[in-house]
């Protein structure tokens, strides 16, 4: 008697079925690996999970972003890759149940998917040669599965379903693989100078070193200046802009007699300066981790402003990236002596593609998401009634002074202490003006002065510590900062929502 398709899912259930949904996913999964590595090598923007997402990330309407970010903070891009992950994948079960009934509209089907990989790919600001490699890689490794893992689907008896399960397992296999390696070969191109890091000299510099930080004397304490590694990383970027400085070009223009756009080498070859400088997003929560201290090098805002000639009227500059983000900087602020730069080292090396390489805007005393374009390619004088940057288009501030914080770094909240002298320590920040005091107050107890770390400019952090003789008990520790013009850390509770957190920063620790 012939045995039918219909008696094969009478007899077994939904088996063929779930088996060609299975396979869907699996072939999928490995030509997503695979085409990940591939992209590793070619540029990470172009992998095709990675392209889809950063398309998404494009098109999401500000307060689901805005969502995503308070509730998924740094992880954000992550929870978005899974999520373009798990659609994907459910999207190649559909696949593979198409494959099985007809291999052609299979293909059709699995084309279609590729496609919006290639064409996501192609959208990508930031795409080198071979953008279009990872996804025709996605696509002949995930029709290669599907053919594979289809002539097992057809016959259910033991020794197929054994072939069935060896081959899903190596596709899935090969997908992990893929992608882990890629994550891999990412990071050590990019690291690589003269490959996925440009080699850059960077002009000569007259100014004296840092001064060494209290770190060494109070362990746990965050380091006087952030290396680059460590730098907290904000921006709306899924994947790193990898922007060529040898094609590189910044424009000024907008409100200004003579625009211009100046090379890489041109900027280099300009009077540069050094700034110490301390970085805070807008999100940073009070006692945050997104803030970071460096020493910038770059070519002053008004040295570039001033020969653009800048025109009356105009009160803001919009700061362009590569990838379409902007920030409001005032004009005001660019233009005055605190020393706004379009930067192009930091701690003495140029910069890492995360922070910007080639070059990005950076304005002491104001968060980021208003001054700090990174992957700047232009300087537009405008004003503030006619143009708005990225975040003022979702509801943030369109102008944003950072302001003055501290945070306890040591001992940490909730942990355990000896009862005896315990070193207290932190950061505080007071910028434009500069720190004049730290103070600490126990279980709300009068504000004692805590001793200051070096000092490295009114617009740098500076560490402090305080020798805290603790008792037994719970106890409750709190930081100030006092400015240079004695004005006292505003201690009003304030989320980051539109314009900076405030408030004390408030530790309980156990002592004994
Ligand atoms: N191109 C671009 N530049 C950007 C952003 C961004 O999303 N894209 N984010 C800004 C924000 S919100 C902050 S806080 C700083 C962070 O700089 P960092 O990542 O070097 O620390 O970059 C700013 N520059
Ligand atoms: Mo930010």
């Amino acid at each position: 008697m012939a045995t039918t398709r219909a008696d094969l899912d009478g007899a077994s259930g939904t088996r063929p079925r779930t088996r060609a949904a299975a396979s869907g996913v699996l072939a999928v999964a490995s030509g997503l690996g695979v085409s990940h590595l591939v992209a590793g090598i070619v540029g990470p923007s172009s992998s095709p999970l990675v392209a889809v997402g950063s398309r998404a990330v494009d098109v999401v309407p500000g307060p689901l972003k805005e969502w995503a970010v308070s509730v998924f903070g740094t992880a954000d891009k992550a929870v978005l890759i899974g999520v373009a992950l798990v659609v994907t994948l459910g999207l190649g079960a559909v696949v593979g149940v198409v494959w099985q009934r007809s291999v052609r509209l299979g293909v059709v089907a699995g084309g279609l998917l590729a496609l919006v990989a290639l064409a996501a790919a192609a959208l990508d600001p930031g795409r080198r040669l071979l953008w279009w490699l990872p996804a025709l890689v996605a696509f002949g490794v995930a029709a290669w599965g599907l053919t594979r893992l289809s002539a097992s689907t057809e016959v259910v008896d033991a020794a197929s379903r054994r072939r069935f399960f060896r081959m899903g397992v190596g596709l899935g296999a090969l997908g992990v693989a893929g992608w882990v390696l890629g994550e891999g070969v990412r990071s050590v191109v990019a690291a690589v100078p003269g490959v996925g890091r440009p080699r850059v000299t960077l002009p000569p510099r007259s100014s004296a070193p840092l001064p060494v930080g209290l770190e060494a004397e109070v362990p746990g304490l965050s380091a006087f200046v952030t290396p680059a590694s460590e730098f907290f990383r904000i921006d709306t970027a899924l994947a790193v802009p990898q922007v060529d400085a040898a094609t590189w070009k910044l424009s000024v223009s907008g409100l200004v007699d003579r625009p211009f756009t100046l090379g890489w080498d041109e900027l280099l070859a300009m009077d540069a300066i050094e700034k110490n400088v301390t970085l805070a997003c807008v999100s940073n929560d009070v006692g945050g981790p997104l803030i970071g201290s460096a020493r910038w090098l770059g070519v002053r805002t008004s040295e570039l402003l001033a020969r653009a000639g800048v025109q009356a009227g105009a009160d803001m500059v919009l700061g362009r990236s590569v990838d379409g983000f902007t920030v409001s900087a005032p004009l005001a602020a660019l233009l005055d002596g605190r020393g706004a730069l379009v930067a192009y080292g930091m701690n003495g090396e140029a910069l890492t593609a995360e922070h910007g390489y080639p070059a990005r805007l950076l304005t002491p005393g104001l968060y980021g998401f208003v001054g700090a374009t990174k992957w700047l390619i232009g300087l537009e004088v405008t004003t503030y009634a006619s143009a708005q940057a990225y975040w003022t288009q979702r509801g943030w501030a369109a102008q944003a002074p950072m302001k003055g914080g501290s945070r306890i770094e040591v001992p940490r909240g909730s942990s355990r202490v000896p009862v005896g002298t315990v070193k207290v320590g932190g950061a505080a920040w007071a910028p434009e003006v500069g720190v004049r005091a730290v103070q600490v107050r126990v279980d709300g107890g009068p504000w004692l002065d805590a001793t200051l770390g070096p000092d490295a400019g009114v617009q740098f952090w500076r560490q402090w510590v305080y020798m805290w003789d603790a008792a037994a008990g719970e106890h409750r520790l709190q930081v100030r900062v006092v400015d240079a013009n004695g004005v006292a850390q505003d201690e009003t509770m304030a989320t980051p929502f539109p314009d900076g957190a405030s408030g004390l920063h408030t530790v309980a620790v156990v002592v004994g």
